[in-house]
């Protein structure tokens, strides 16, 4: 556990060897406690932004199986007629006897819409909804065996076309903050030259800083760190936003097979280090920050989440207190079946919500003992 409460792991080094073969999470016991790991590990990651900027190919590439083989392709009046759809893709992976549990949110994007006001809502819909499934598994009786569909980080993919982030890019970033780790990456970086990259990154940096975006923050390194580390975690922070590219392709380069887009000019490889952030964002993302990740989801914005409906379930029963009537009220005329069926309805829902928060309140107690 790091100075300030998160934990952490370290990358591995460059001469490990084994980048190639592995996707890299049989390190994760490292990240956390052994326990979990005959348990195995849920992590969900979201993709957002604007359609054909490569999402679900980069999703492809950083996990290393098609996530997407199954995908119907849609024609084009489907396509128009939706906004955003959002799908849902598990998979159980294992390596070297650890289990994750995969899932992975694909947001096909906005921008096929003529009108993009609120196209981030559905988005910030998916993710509380999540909450709230976790809040009522929590506060049901199965609280041991809970199904962690929370999501853990959103990537953000900002076009490389533009000059920095676009009003819409900035909305849905702040849209997004305060419910999910937001990592801001740069798309299909082999659009750009790297002195591009580095023109593109530091406006990036400036402007979610002018605009107050709260992206991910990736925790301080301790100072009694080893000299490696130390300039790992400096290179991981000042690459920030990742540029990155995405291939399904495996391609013939330098005698080896690799992933990557062939063009006329040449070969662009997705996991060089020299050609794009890619390694830097799955080794982040898998190898030392996934931990730390599903710490601040768990204990910042499912925290949030979780004290406002107590909150709304509060003032609620206190409103419903209020209403009762001290005065006889005269027979009323007999319901019919469906007025009664919802009158029991909300009974039984009022009732569950008054047995949710009297057990919050005494798990409050038991904490402040
Ligand atoms: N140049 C370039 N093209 C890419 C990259 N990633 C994906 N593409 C291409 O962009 C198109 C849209 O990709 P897709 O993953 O479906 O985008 P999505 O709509 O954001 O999920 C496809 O033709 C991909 O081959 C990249 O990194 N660079
Ligand atoms: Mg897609």
């Amino acid at each position: 556990m790091t100075a300030n409460g998160r934990y952490k792991s370290r990358a591995p080094r460059a001469d490990d060897g084994e980048e190639k073969e592995y996707v890299g999470f049989a390190t994760l016991p490292n990240q956390v406690h052994r326990k979990s790991v005959k348990k195995g590990f849920d992590f969900t990651l979201m993709v957002a932004g604007e359609s054909g900027l490569g999402k679900s190919t980069l999703v492809n590439s950083l996990f290393l199986t098609d996530l997407h083989k199954d995908r119907k392709l849609l024609s084009a009046e489907e396509r128009i007629s939706q906004t955003v759809e959002i799908t849902k893709h598990t998979v159980d992976i294992e390596e070297k006897g650890v289990k994750l549990r995969l899932t992975i949110v694909d947001t096909p994007g906005f921008g096929d819409a003529v009108n993009n006001t609120e196209c981030w809502r559905p988005v910030t819909e998916y993710i509380e909804q999540q909450f709230e499934q976790y809040f009522r598994d929590e506060s049901g009786l199965n609280r041991k065996n809970i199904q962690d569909n929370r999501v853990h980080c959103c990537l953000y993919f900002i076009p490389p076309f533009g000059h920095g982030l676009r009003p819409v890019d900035i909305e849905f970033m702040k849209a997004l903050q305060e419910k999910v780790n937001v990592v801001p990456l740069i798309a299909k970086a082999d659009c750009l030259t790297p002195s591009e990259i580095k023109k593109l990154k530091d406006q990036l940096r400036e402007e979610i800083d002018k605009c107050g975006i709260k992206i991910y923050q990736f925790p301080d390194c301790d100072s009694d760190e080893d000299e490696e580390f130390k300039k790992q975690d400096k290179e991981l922070k000042d690459s920030t936003p990742f540029a990155v590219i995405g291939s399904n392709t495996v391609v013939e380069a330098r005698g080896q097979r690799v992933r990557g887009r062939i063009y006329p000019w040449g070969i662009v490889e997705v996991e060089n280090p020299s050609h794009c952030d890619f390694v830097k964002l799955r080794t982040m993302l898998i190898r030392t920050h996934m931990h730390d990740l599903k710490d601040v989801t768990s204990d910042c914005h499912y925290e949030n989440y979780r004290a406002h409906c107590i909150q709304t379930m509060t003032s609620k029963m206190n409103a419903d207190k209020r209403v009762e009537s001290p005065i006889p009220i005269l027979p009323l005329p007999t319901p019919d079946v469906e007025t009664e069926k919802l009158i029991k309805m909300k009974d039984d829902e009022l009732r569950r919500m008054q047995q949710m928060l009297q057990k919050m309140q005494q798990q409050m107690h038991e904490q402040e003992l």
